[in-house]
């Protein structure tokens, strides 16, 4: 009897030690590794937005330029998990916070991470028109919507070299059009980002080679306003 109990004992004890030491060595493991940046899935098909954007750019662009941003902003964040652990866009929003000595690394490979998710995001097979509360601001900013797109058309095309044009909502909650060299992000200017056009030839090269407005008037068939109104609600709250 006193044998059978002390074999419980053992036994309960043993077993509480087993997970006792499993929770924390899981808990251990769970601080040492950094949760890294991930590829987020395209919310349509490679060949949806054909023919305004082809399947192979698509493929090529995303599959392989967005993921290497994020292996080289993994690569370079991983023995900072606590700057790791927040939201690319909150990451960039306090760049500042990053050591000086990886810095423009971080700027060029966090800054492609969070650009291209807002490409793909408010891009679309179903373009539509904007309508409501963005309508309205970009009737009262720019005149009409044909306006608009044509000082975004404009903005896009003199991008020098490789770089983006941004529809932004600025610290006064007014929409603004600018335009960012490389993968700069405006959100470390503090604006909001709602809609952002890539012109970077690796972005058209295969289908318009040095033809870049053709491309811009191409890809304004395939922005999806719904997706640009969702983002400017959300800034215009902010
Ligand atoms: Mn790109």
């Amino acid at each position: 009897m006193m044998n059978f109990t002390r074999r419980e004992m053992l036994r309960t004890v043993g077993a509480g030690v087993a997970t006792l030491s499993l929770t924390s060595m899981s808990a251990l493991a769970e601080a040492d590794t950094p949760k890294l940046y991930t590829l987020p899935k395209l919310p349509y098909a490679t060949d949806a937005l054909e023919p305004s954007i082809d399947e192979k750019t698509m493929q090529i662009h995303h599959g392989k330029h967005h993921l290497a941003y994020i292996t080289t902003a993994n690569n370079v964040l991983k023995k900072y998990p606590a700057l790791l652990a927040q939201p690319v866009d909150a990451l960039l929003a306090n760049i500042k916070s990053v050591p000086e000595d990886i810095r423009t690394t971080v700027i060029n490979a966090a800054g492609g991470h969070s650009n291209h998710s807002i490409f793909w995001e408010i891009m679309g097979p179903k373009s539509g028109k904007p309508k409501g509360a963005l309508a309205k601001a970009i009737d009262a900013k720019f005149g009409s919507l044909d306006k608009f797109q044509k000082e975004f058309s404009t903005k896009g095309a003199t991008v020098f070299g490789s770089g983006w044009a941004w529809l932004v909502v600025n610290a006064k909650k007014e929409l603004e059009i600018v335009q960012r060299p490389n993968q700069n992000s405006p959100i470390m200017d503090g604006l909001s980002p709602i809609l952002g056009l890539d012109v970077w030839e690796h972005a058209y090269f295969l289908k318009y080679q040095n033809m870049r407005p053709a491309y811009i008037e191409a890809w304004w068939k395939v922005v999806n306003w719904d997706a640009v109104a969702k983002r400017a609600a959300a800034a215009m709250k902010a």
